[in-house]
């Protein structure tokens, strides 16, 4: 099935894509069509990954990471480590927009975005503070930290959205929003900002975008990969699971299990400018979210591994 517009994204884009299809329809750019769509997610305090809610690094401070890229311009913006924003997809959107940079860290990207406008908030909401401390609780067991809840699910949580679209005239943007890795160490960056990483488009090919271990990605370019192989001719599906297998190959011992499969997953979304797509995941029962003409939803992963 080939269809424009359409709208890929992670699975928590499932309200998103509707969001995006429905501005393409209406003439807005692809790119800020999914960018109001991960919108969606960054401001829900209750997404424990993304913006507004997501959770904290070590010190229990939100640090939240972003790119975009905008196909028919071929242009591309980014922040990474950013503090205080809820949307952090719009500021890497003004980095491209209002300078003649790509990506810009840490207090950098926050003095930017409030300077351009961007409201400064408290991200760490009641419940991801709670999630921290009892995180902090269990480092160390003769630590002074008391240890109320011994049944409670510590959540490395997964999440980050990415979307990608493209509109009915074959133009395409894609973005990627996270609060990153849960517990992180101060000022670590994953791949989500990195453009060609968290996300990587191609006016002329199509899009691509991840969610999961950001490090694995980052190795092997994989969003930047999957386009490549599309333009290679591979269908955005193959072209996933192609870059899946050189993310094995890249994986180093330590975070190897047995029978050479990986302890962490990643996940792949992509589409073509033709309007075909695709998703794989490392291990099966991913899904991810679409929507064309047929209406928004889920869709089945392809996978490595059973
Ligand atoms: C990161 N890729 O910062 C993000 C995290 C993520 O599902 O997607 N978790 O590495």
């Amino acid at each position: 099935f080939r269809g424009r517009p359409l709208v890929v994204s992670s699975s928590n884009g499932i309200k998103g894509v509707k969001v995006a299809y429905d501005k393409m329809l209406t003439g807005e750019d692809p790119l800020d069509a999914a960018i109001a769509g991960v919108n969606l997610v960054e401001l829900d305090p209750t997404d424990q990954s993304v913006g507004l809610g997501g959770l904290p690094n070590e010190e229990g401070v939100v640090q939240l990471d972003a790119s975009c890229m905008h196909g028919p311009t071929r242009r591309a913006g980014s922040v990474a480590a950013i503090e205080g924003i809820a949307t952090p997809s719009l500021v890497a959107k003004a980095v491209m927009d209002y300078t003649d940079h790509i990506m810009l860290v840490g207090a950098g990207a926050t003095k930017f975005a409030k300077a351009m406008g961007f409201k400064e908030q408290n991200l760490l909401t009641e419940q991801s503070r709670q999630d921290w401390m009892r995180w902090k609780s269990r480092l160390n067991a003769n630590d002074a930290w008391l240890n109320h809840d011994e049944d409670i699910k510590i959540k490395f949580t997964t999440g980050t959205i990415n979307m990608n679209a493209v509109n009915g005239a074959g133009n395409i943007g894609s973005v990627t929003t996270t609060s990153g890795m849960a517990w992180k160490v101060p000022g670590r960056i994953g791949d989500s900002p990195v453009i060609g990483a968290g996300q990587y488009c191609d006016n002329l090919v199509g899009a691509a975008g991840s969610t999961g271990r950001g490090e694995a990605n980052i190795k092997t370019c994989a969003s930047f990969l999957i386009v490549e192989f599309m333009r290679q001719g591979l269908g955005p599906q193959e072209a996933c699971l192609k870059t899946l297998e050189r993310v094995v190959a890249m994986t180093e011992a330590r975070l190897m299990g047995p029978n050479g499969r990986p302890k962490f997953d990643l996940e792949f979304y992509a589409l073509t400018k033709d309007g075909r797509f695709g998703g794989a995941t490392l291990y099966s029962g991913g899904k991810f979210a679409v929507c064309d003409e047929k209406g928004a939803r889920l869709e089945q992963a392809a996978y490595l591994f059973a």
